[in-house]
């Protein structure tokens, strides 16, 4: 067709994972490549959360690349927890070093990709009227990406700035005697109400649900573990792919409740010193996110924290969570102390929700705020939000969204069953883990596929829909025993409205994830159908 372009692998996305697919398709298996970014540069979520406080909060020696040693001796990172600018440094840096931009087009969104069952390849379209077809595709849009912005009435009345964290302006945001509200309190709402803070005039956080937070412990990077990590790389590569949450720790075998209450206490002492909230809860003890008593005995601890720290007692009573802690594990230095500045209000929207925005501000069900400026720390439409954003056709011409409608459903969180040879990073049903070395780990994992597919010329691979079925059960299996999926979070759907709450995760640990899907690289892919390429391009 004239005016399309021929390719055999498009890629969506240059985040953490994207990038990595590029590098690994192109210059790796020598195929040709086009990928697609909607920004104008790359990064992904670190491209598009620029705001005030935005940090990793995974220590930085698992919240990088781990598949080429060189870049990883090279890299200097100033801090355990990097900043948004300096993860954003390091990924330009990568798109650099491996001379990825010339085979990225910015600025451009693909807004539709269909299966044609006769040429056994994908057509792509894209937001500036680009036609390309591709063998293969892989996505790789981004777990938390699709921005939840809650429908409040009259937004379009509120005469002040209105910002959303994943989508902060480029430019500085300057809030210096300023009325601030921030709606939402989670990982970005803790950020940035901290940040925020000490330069506005007055701060009103908008709570909904209380939130459990550990201290982060910030600091400068300690040399002496990443040069430990750098003379052992192979191993400690290979224990972060092993481990359950793939944060670069040692998780803990130890269930809580079989230690004496004095031991427990300790170790918990010891976690909280030691900071970070999947640290806490993963490597204190091994069943904090399966057990309740194991969970409540955390919960106990980090209530008395929380207690030792905010002064005002109605302020402790609004802040202080009632159910299990299994939203995905919070931290964050000075996160509750800041509820004790006297320009610093919580506000309980659980109690009296928010109706409306007004000209002035935020009108709750007993209030109005009258605020300068409004910051929606609201989250996003986690996990499947951003593939279902794209219209995509199938076998059949059944679209993603027809066959996701009650609920995402995938083999290995990386296919799915009647769209051959379409790829997905880090997609539902995928393990819960920290993320960079996973999307490495994943998009080795598709290269192999796509080289089997290639070197016994069998056109297509995709997964058999029985197969599927077993898949997600087994997911489910998993999930329903774990605590995550009793607690209303991203992680199981709860926080969209209209969005099926279900499982979203293979909660099995990395380990196992290695073990058993890894495995079907060399037992020639079991339980996945192949397909003769009917005409090639
Ligand atoms: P989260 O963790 O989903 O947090 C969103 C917050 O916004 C949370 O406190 C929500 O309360 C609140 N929220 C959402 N909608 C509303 C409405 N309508 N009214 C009041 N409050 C609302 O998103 P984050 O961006 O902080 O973090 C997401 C992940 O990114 C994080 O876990 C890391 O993995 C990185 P709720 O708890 O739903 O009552």
């Amino acid at each position: 067709m004239p005016g399309v372009v021929d390719v055999d692998v498009v890629v969506i996305g240059t985040g953490f994972g994207g990038l990595y697919a590029l590098r690994k398709m192109r210059d790796e298996l020598g195929l040709t490549v086009q990928s697609f970014d909607d920004a104008d540069g790359v990064g992904g979520t670190w491209y598009w959360n620029r705001y005030p406080g935005a940090r990793s909060d995974t220590e930085v020696n698992a919240y990088c690349y781990l598949s080429d040693k060189t870049l990883f001796e090279e890299w200097k990172w100033s801090e355990r927890y990097p900043r948004q600018k300096e993860i954003l440094a390091y990924l330009n840096h990568v798109a650099d070093r491996y001379d990825l931009r010339r085979s990225i087009q910015f600025g451009t969104r693909v807004t539709k990709t269909a299966f044609n069952e006769e040429t056994g390849r994908w057509e792509i379209e894209t937001s500036k009227g680009d036609q390309y077809t591709a063998q293969f595709l892989i996505e790789g849009v981004g777990l938390l990406s699709s921005t939840n912005y809650p429908n409040f009435p009259g937004e379009e009345k509120f005469t002040g700035e209105i910002y959303h964290t994943a989508r902060w302006p480029h430019e500085d945001v300057d809030v210096t005697g300023k009325r601030v509200g921030v709606i939402g309190t989670g990982s970005s709402g803790t950020q940035v109400i901290v940040e925020l803070a000490p330069a506005a005039s007055h701060l009103h956080v908008f709570q909904r649900t209380p939130q459990y937070c550990v201290p982060a412990q910030h600091g400068p990077l300690d040399p002496e573990k990443m040069q430990r990590i750098i003379d052992g790389f192979a191993a400690y590569r290979e224990s972060v792919l092993t481990s359950i949450t793939s944060f670069g720790f040692e998780e803990s075998p130890v269930p809580a409740m079989s230690v004496s209450a004095e031991e427990r206490e300790a170790v918990f002492e010891e976690a909280w010193r030691q900071g970070n909230g999947f640290r806490f809860m993963f490597a204190a003890f091994s069943d904090i996110g399966v057990d309740p008593d194991a969970n409540a005995a955390a919960t106990d601890f980090l209530k008395r924290k929380m207690a030792q720290i905010v002064k005002d007692p109605e302020t402790l009573r609004i802040l202080t969570p009632t159910d299990l802690w299994a939203k995905r594990p919070l931290c964050n230095d000075g996160y509750f102390e800041t509820f004790n500045r006297d320009n610093v209000t919580l506000v309980d929207v659980k109690a009296h929700p928010i109706v409306e925005i007004t000209e002035k501000g935020i009108r709750t069900e007993d209030a109005e705020y009258e605020l300068d400026v409004i910051v929606y720390a609201t989250g996003f439409d986690a996990v499947s939000g951003m593939y279902l954003k794209i219209d995509q056709t199938g076998r059949g011409g059944v679209t993603l969204q027809q066959k996701w409608h009650d609920r995402p459903r995938t083999t290995y969180g990386m296919m799915t069953a009647g769209f051959p040879n379409m790829f997905m990073i880090y997609g539902p049903m995928g393990p819960f883990t920290n993320q960079p070395p996973v999307h490495e780990w994943q998009v080795d994992w598709m290269a192999a596929a796509i080289k089997y597919v290639l070197d016994n010329d069998l056109g297509t691979i995709e997964p058999e829909v029985a197969f599927e079925d077993q898949w997600m059960g087994s997911c489910d299996e998993i999930a329903y025993a774990t605590l995550f999926m009793k607690v209303n979070s991203w992680i199981n759907g709860s926080n969209v409205v209209g969005k099926p709450v279900t499982n979203y995760f293979y909660m099995g640990g990395m380990g196992a994830y290695n073990e058993l899907v890894g495995g079907a690289v060399t037992e020639g892919f079991p339980g996945f159908g192949f397909g003769k390429q009917l005409a090639t391009a």
